[in-house]
């Protein structure tokens, strides 16, 4: 299989965390939505990563719907998110709300990159900060210990885990620790797993007008 994507994207991450988690081999093929815009379009209509191509030669795009083909591989007794009952909706909540969370934190970064000083939209701005602050304040209100859903390790793991590396990373003023303790120490968590570590993106793995990649 081939991962499409830079580590830098936290939807890129969840896939590749995943992939190690479940030991299946993979090579990636790092292009840039920015870069590589053809190239990726050639993958993806939407010039969007993550994209997964089969060993059959068919391509996933969405890092749900790739996750989903790999927790049907994987079988139930392993799947990281439950298979039914209130256990799967519960996860999936958490899911959803880290991965809305990790759309405004990406649409913040890029308003900031790209319209920079005057040319950025202070409304709009302001509006993703609050609904990422709101939504950061319900997810640090469920989290567990160690584990988001306490002693289980899934899926909403991985997702929060690669969400807040994302923030630390690329919008850090949204994620003061002090506010999402629990948050923090899931993160912190997460990122002594060998299956992070070897997802941590390279500094190269940047967006066109940034500055190198620091964690
Ligand atoms: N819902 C998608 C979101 C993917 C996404 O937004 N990827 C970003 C990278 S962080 C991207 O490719 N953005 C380029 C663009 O939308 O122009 C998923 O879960 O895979």
């Amino acid at each position: 299989m081939i991962l499409v994507g830079q580590f830098d994207s936290p939807f890129v991450r969840r896939v590749a965390v995943t992939l190690h988690h479940y030991h299946m081999p993979y090579s990636r093929n790092p292009i840039s939505v920015f870069r590589n815009v053809d190239e990726v379009q050639k993958i993806n209509p939407l010039v969007r990563v993550p994209s997964l191509i089969l060993e059959t030669g068919e391509t996933l795009i969405d890092s749900s719907a790739i996750i989903d083909h790999l927790d049907e591989m994987a079988g139930p007794a392993r799947a990281l998110t439950p298979p039914h009952g209130p256990e799967r909706r519960k996860v999936l909540q958490a899911i959803v709300l880290a991965l809305g969370t990790a759309d405004k934190c990406v649409a913040l970064f890029f308003e900031r990159l790209f319209h920079i000083d005057k040319h950025i939209n202070r409304d709009f701005e302001k509006r993703m900060m609050q609904q990422i602050a709101a939504a950061l304040a319900k997810l640090e209100h469920e989290c567990g210990a160690p584990w988001f859903h306490d002693n289980k390790f899934t899926q909403a793991d991985i997702t929060t885990g690669c969400l807040v590396g994302y923030m630390k990373m690329r919008v850090p003023d949204v994620f003061p620790v002090d506010k999402f303790p629990k948050l923090h120490a899931l993160a912190l968590h997460c990122e002594t797993k060998e299956d992070f570590v070897k997802a941590r993106p390279s500094p190269d793995e940047t967006v066109p007008g940034q500055s190198k990649t620091k964690h």
